[in-house]
Parts: C-alpha cells; sequence; structure tokens
C-alpha cells in the first residue's frame, strides 16, 4: 500500500473507502440469488428450448452424443433407463428416505449399523476419499451450504435394487464408449445418491475443480420444473473464457476457491427432465443443484469416475 503525505496527514491511497467491506461469500450469495431470480422469471417454453440444445435423443449415434459433451460440457439423455426399472428401486429409496427422516429427528449426531453409517455433518468420517472409501454405505445430511442435503455414498452396498439395476445401467456400454471417446480409461467407481427434499438453499454456481471431471446423474424421481431443483449447468463454461477466468481470479480471494458467480445468463441449463433420464457432465464447467420450493423432492444417482 502506498502512502503519501500532505499538509501533515498521512493517506492510504489504497485505503477504502468508508464502510467498503473486502469480497465475501455474502456477495457471492447475493449473485447468485440474482441468478436464480432471472431464471425464475423466464417462461416454460424458454427453459425447454435451452434444455433441447444439449438434448441427445438417442445413445445409439455416439459420435452425435460425445460432439454435445465436448461442445457443451452436458449432455442429457431422455429414457435412459426404463419405468419398470425405475419403480423396482422406488422401494429401496422409499426405505432410504425414511432412515433419514427418522435420523435428522433423533438427537444423535451419528448411528452405525453392520452396512451402513449414518452421520449429521462431517461428524464421524470426512472428506471424499475417506467417505467414499468407508466400507459401508455412508448416509450424510449435509451441514454448510446445502444444508439438509443428503448424500449417501456407495448406496449400491446397502441396497442390493442400486447393485443389481443401477449401477449395471451405468456400466452399460454406450456410456463407455462416450467417455471413452472424450477421456482415456475412465472407471466407474462409487455409486453415490443425492436426496434433496424441500432444500431452498443450495451452493450457488461452483466448479468441482478447475480441469475436466466427468459424472453422470441418472434421475430417479421427475424433475419438472425449477422447484423440483434440477442440476443446472451452464453451456460452455468447461472452456476456458472471459467468464472462466474472471471467477478463477475472484475465487482466490475467498476462503472457497470453486466459486463460479459470474455466469452468462443465456448460457443457464437447468436439467429439467423426467426420472430415467441420463445427464452426462464435466464438473469442470460451472454447475449448481436450483433450490427448490418446500415440499419438493429429488433423487439423483450419480456415477463418480477416475
Ligand atoms: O445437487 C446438484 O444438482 C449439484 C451437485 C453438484 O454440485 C455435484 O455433483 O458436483
Ligand atoms: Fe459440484
Amino acid at each position: 500500500m502506498k502512502r503519501i503525505s500532505a499538509f501533515g496527514l498521512d493517506i492510504d491511497v489504497h485505503a477504502r473507502r468508508k464502510g467498503e467491506q473486502p469480497l465475501s461469500l455474502d456477495d457471492i450469495r447475493a449473485l447468485n440469488d440474482e441468478t436464480v431470480l432471472y431464471m425464475r422469471s423466464l417462461d416454460e417454453s424458454e427453459l425447454k428450448s435451452r434444455v433441447s440444445e444439449v438434448t441427445a435423443f438417442s445413445l445409439s449415434n455416439i459420435s452425435s452424443v460425445n460432439a454435445i459433451l465436448e461442445r457443451h460440457g452436458i449432455v442429457i439423455i431422455p429414457d435412459f433407463i426404463d419405468e419398470d426399472s425405475i419403480n423396482n428401486v422406488s422401494s429401496a429409496m422409499a426405505n432410504l428416505q425414511s432412515m433419514v427422516d427418522k435420523f435428522a429427528q433423533s438427537s444423535e449426531k451419528f448411528q452405525e449399523g453392520e452396512n451402513y453409517l449414518l452421520q449429521k455433518g462431517a461428524c464421524k468420517v470426512s472428506g471424499y476419499g475417506n467417505l467414499s472409501g468407508y466400507g459401508k454405505t455412508v448416509i450424510q445430511i449435509r451441514d454448510g451450504q446445502d444444508s439438509g442435503m443428503v448424500d449417501v455414498f456407495n448406496i449400491d452396498h446397502l441396497f442390493k435394487e442400486f447393485k443389481e439395476i443401477i449401477r449395471p445401467a451405468y456400466e452399460n456400454s454406450a456410456i463407455s464408449d462416450i467417455l471413452g471417446a472424450t477421456s482415456h480409461q475412465l472407471q466407474a467407481k462409487n455409486l453415490n445418491l443425492y436426496v434433496n427434499s424441500g432444500i431452498t438453499k443450495t451452493r450457488g454456481f461452483h466448479v468441482d475443480a478447475y480441469r475436466k471431471k466427468l459424472k453422470s446423474f441418472i434421475y430417479l424421481t421427475d424433475v419438472l420444473n425449477l422447484e423440483d431443483g434440477p442440476y443446472t449447468y451452464v453451456r460452455g463454461s468447461h472452456v476456458d473464457s472471459a467468464y472462466r477466468r474472471i471467477n478463477k481470479t475472484l475465487s482466490r480471494h475467498l476462503p472457497n476457491r470453486t466459486e463460479t458467480p459470474i455466469v452468462p445468463l443465456d448460457s443457464i441449463i437447468p436439467a429439467i427432465a423426467r426420472k430415467g433420464t441420463l445427464v452426462i457432465s464435466d464438473q469442470g464447467g460451472s454447475h449448481r443443484g436450483f433450490p427448490q420450493k418446500q415440499g419438493h423432492t429429488r433423487m439423483v444417482s450419480v456415477m463418480n469416475y477416475s
């Protein structure tokens, strides 16, 4: 900081004006909240047309699916698994939901069984590596920016329906072909599940890392409008751009270096889609879960690759 003296007074040239605050997570939240309001102002046909820009109606043409993924950083494939398969996992989903509800209402911080650990926040196990390598299904109710959202790590350890129906769907050779065309030798690893029930505040736009990182999601419930809390992606944000550089630079001033609140509004795509839809997404681009309306539930399975 440069100091100059004049009339016997020392003045900081770069001093903040009175009342000016350093950049904080509240500022990031304010920008994200405005973006949410903008999205809510769009009509249904505009939202539909955005979704269609990144939709592939068949998996059979691998190169066209791959072209969408490479160009936009996301591809949406409706009817990836059939209704019967989803119905066959629905009792597991209901069992899980009731385990979570009971635990959420209890005063316990964690609860452990032979095949599972339930915890509030990261009170027993923390860090992605430890959670995904725990050897049991870990069901965690998040605190912090997505308070109340439930992550289930390795859901296929606890529920055989996920092992017998959902994991094999991911191991479908068409997905390997799509992923193989974009990244070499990706292995399906942890099968996780997100449960959002009336999560009205969610973390804003962020990248998981500033590099290519693929995840694929299968919707297990219908996500028919913004109120259901669609996975939301900024198309084209996975590659270098002015937005990406600005976000990267500003987030250096935050405790969390992966927040990306500055996004081109016309490129935001809420993945509004029916259950059974597959979404393949490069998490190196800006994305978030859209905040839900009270009373709405979303369940989505997530395959991680390495
Ligand atoms: O809840 C969502 O849809 C967003 C999840 C997310 O940020 C992620 O999977 O990296
Ligand atoms: Fe993320």
